[in-house]
């Protein structure tokens, strides 16, 4: 058994229903999930809710309801969206559980042990928004004149009691990670942003919080709960059963990836290491921060009226559909924009006129032509050599090198090559025009499309599990062979002389419409 891989996302704030940046991050992630499970590796893979904090308490007191109730609320929305977008998630951590509980309090401990923290009395910007208080450096003029955080949020000047951790302590040592494991934080545009930061010197951190009780009590000042980020920040400790020595702790931890947004950099490239340092706890291999989506390269906001539900958008254009899009559109690591036209496209041009068209245009002609029997091979020609050649290149080397290094678009950018390659093979053979004058020749050329079809299928099945399962199955292509190193080309004439038949084939992706008003 390969390595086990352990895959978090960021946990969202159910403060509201889940956008589109949720969607976003956590396809990414269920896409690494399956393609490591897909390699052979044990994977846990955990995603959740991020309940505490002053903004959930605010949320809950205009809407007049409890933290609780709101987080029980938001959090089956969460829950609902992941299940609908196919995520394969093992576990859904929501930071209320008592376990989580207990968890957040043995990392305090452990700090405390350590003399990292102490109290003293806090004063600073704050922005709920963002869960952060701010260096008056650092803040930004609003166009009312207020000051607003770097990423545009209200700050208000807050003076409480406060416990604090040493983050001071721990600058060299960060800088020390970041030079031993320049792969510690990526893409290398936040990795530089954050060691300028820290470059910059490190201020103690404020931790907890006496201005409201909606979180995890400290251990020994119980007028006191900690700042959301040190319990949110535990929750990749809590699903694997720390503080107890368990055998997932042991088998997953370090995490090997933590996935997040790239404005969430801070807090997991260099708070995080420094809690975990302070606890002599192993660190995370790898933070990887992602760029942010935007609808028609605008931030999709209430004021603005452009939230889009991303499930509605599945609803809309599948949810295969989605993923690839989503991961095939733009780089990741970096900004994209997304809009109905482009999602549309996308999908007309690559799922339903090159790939879809390609395996029904075989499959149909295996069931026309052969009477539903994959037919035999007759001796390949360099032209047939030069399509496997290329076709298993992608599917074993490109796109498993791609997909391990998170370069989602690279890996789908392989793919269509391959699905083009075919496509051109497809159109100089003629299979449809063989049949009169050289059946034999028809046969190899369907049966060298049927098993690049296949490897292409499976190839891709980690962004589009559904409809490449339908297309496996129905191919009669076997669970067992559903991995980029078993679906060679062996298995093809066995399943050939096993007697299977297709039955009538079924279109994959529907072409779609272009949504009213949007134009060509
Ligand atoms: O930050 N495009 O939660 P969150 C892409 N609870 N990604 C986006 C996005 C967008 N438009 N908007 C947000 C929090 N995200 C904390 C995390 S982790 C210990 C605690 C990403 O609900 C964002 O960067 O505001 C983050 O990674 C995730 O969605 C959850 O954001």
């Amino acid at each position: 058994m390969a390595d086990p891989f352990y895959l978090t996302t960021a946990i969202h704030y159910p403060n509201g229903k889940p956008h589109i940046g949720h969607a976003y991050e956590t396809i990414a992630a269920d896409v690494l999930a399956r393609f490591h499970r897909q390699m052979g590796r044990e994977v846990r893979f955990q995603t959740g809710t991020d309940e505490h904090g002053l903004k959930m308490a605010q949320k809950a007191r205009d809407l007049g309801t409890t933290p609780r109730a709101l987080a029980d609320e938001m959090s089956g929305y969460f829950r609902d969206l992941f299940d609908a977008l196919n995520i394969s998630y093992d576990r859904f951590i929501r930071t209320s559980e008592d376990e989580h509980h207990r968890a957040s309090q043995a990392l305090w401990q452990a700090m405390e042990a350590k003399g990292d923290l102490y109290l003293d009395r806090y004063e600073g910007w704050y922005s709920i928004r963002d869960e952060a208080y701010y260096d008056e450096s650092e803040l930004v003029d609003g166009e009312g004149g207020d000051k607003l955080s770097p990423q545009g949020t209200p700050v208000e000047w807050t003076v409480e009691e406060s416990w604090f951790f040493r983050l001071s302590a721990y600058q060299d040592k960060l800088l020390a990670l970041f030079n031993e494991q320049p792969d510690f934080v990526r893409p290398e545009s936040r990795r530089n942003e954050v060691m300028r930061f820290v470059e910059g010197g490190l201020r103690d951190l404020s931790i907890s919080r006496t201005s409201f009780d909606w979180g995890v009590k400290v251990p020994g000042a119980e007028d006191h709960v900690m700042y959301v980020w040190v319990d949110a920040l535990t929750n990749y400790l809590t699903g694997l059963g720390y503080p107890d020595p368990t055998e997932d702790m042991a088998k997953f931890w370090p995490a090997d990836l933590h996935l997040i947004g790239k404005d969430i950099t801070r807090f997991h490239a260099v708070y995080w290491p420094a809690f975990l340092m302070s606890a002599d706890i192993a660190l995370p291999k790898q933070v990887f921060a992602h760029g942010f989506l935007l609808n028609k390269g605008q931030k999709e906001s209430k004021s603005l009226g452009n939230v889009t539900d991303p499930g509605e958008l599945a609803d809309l254009y599948g949810v295969d559909t989605l993923r690839y899009f989503l991961l095939r559109e733009f780089s990741f690591g970096q900004d994209g924009s997304y809009s109905p036209q482009a999602i549309v496209n996308r999908s007309n041009s690559e799922l339903a006129n090159s790939f879809g068209n390609l395996a029904q245009r075989t499959l149909s002609l295996v069931f026309k032509n052969c009477d539903a029997a994959l037919p035999p091979i007759n001796g390949h020609t360099k032209a047939d050599n030069a399509l496997f050649e290329h076709v298993g290149r992608v599917v074993r080397d490109e796109m498993p090198k791609a997909f391990a290094d998170l370069a989602f678009a690279q890996a789908l950018e392989s793919w269509m090559s391959a699905v083009f390659a075919c496509n051109a093979y497809v159109d100089s053979e003629a299979p449809w025009a063989l049949k009169k004058t050289d059946p034999q020749r028809m046969e190899t050329v369907l049966a060298t499309l049927y098993i690049c079809i296949a490897q292409l299928a499976v190839a891709v099945i980690p962004v589009m599990p559904e409809s490449m399962t339908k297309l496996l199955d129905a191919m009669g292509v076997g669970a067992d062979l559903r991995t980029p190193e078993a679906i060679g080309s062996q298995w093809y004439s066995s399943l050939a002389e096993s007697g299977f038949t297709l039955e009538k084939p079924q279109g994959l992706f529907p072409r779609l419409d272009m949504p009213e008003g949007e134009g060509g």
